[in-house]
């Protein structure tokens, strides 16, 4: 069977891949940017999101004199390529007036990660999969534990070793969920 094209003959996947996206925001009402950007992932095209954690407030990792962040972690079924993805989800963090200003972990209106496409594993300035720090940070290994417990990280282990090993200090979960 011939592969399956789009109407800019681009070639699509057949079947959605589970990708794994971090949020984060530290400025400008970081409760409804996340929560924004949630309703926006959603409405990506050929991707769905299937799960949602609650939201949890963290302290900064970086600058310490910077907000405290709103982290959540979303999990999307998507027919798109991981860098077609990666393009997409740079475009809402504009949306949000996201502006790179030089200074490493520095506060931001939103920030999505592409933490993991997959089991694809790859290394490139552009896109790193899984996520660099992924499964060092207590702000994605707790809301990404909620939705996805018994998930391998490649190349790291199961999210809830790698939660077990990993601190909540300066973690709350918020009440409401999303
Ligand atoms: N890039 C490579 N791999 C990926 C990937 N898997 N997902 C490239 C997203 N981007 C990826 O990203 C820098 C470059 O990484 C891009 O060119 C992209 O192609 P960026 O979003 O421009 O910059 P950044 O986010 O400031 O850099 P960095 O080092 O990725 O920061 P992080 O890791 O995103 O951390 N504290 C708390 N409590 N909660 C937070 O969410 N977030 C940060 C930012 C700092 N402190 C935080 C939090
Ligand atoms: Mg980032």
């Amino acid at each position: 069977m011939p592969p399956l094209t789009s109407s800019n003959g681009a070639a699509e996947l057949r079947q959605p891949v589970r990708a794994y996206v971090g949020l984060g925001s530290n400025l400008a009402q970081p409760r409804s940017q996340v929560q924004r950007a949630l309703d926006e992932l959603g409405a990506l095209p050929d991707t769905s999101v299937a799960l949602r954690s609650h939201l949890y407030r963290s302290a900064p990792m970086g600058p310490p004199d910077q907000p405290d962040y709103i982290n959540a972690v979303a999990a999307l079924d998507t027919r798109l390529d991981a860098i077609a993805l990666l393009h997409q989800l740079q475009s809402i963090e504009l949306a949000h007036g996201r502006v790179r200003q030089g200074e490493r972990w520095g506060p931001r209106t939103l920030d999505l990660d592409l933490l993991l496409y997959g089991e694809l594993q790859m290394d490139t300035p552009e896109l790193t999969l899984p996520h660099a720090g992924l499964h060092l940070r207590a702000f994605v290994l707790y809301p990404l534990h909620e939705i996805a417990a018994d998930l391998t990280v490649p190349g790291h282990g199961r999210v809830d070793q790698l939660l077990a090993g990993c601190s909540a200090e300066g973690l709350e979960r918020l009440q409401a969920s999303l």
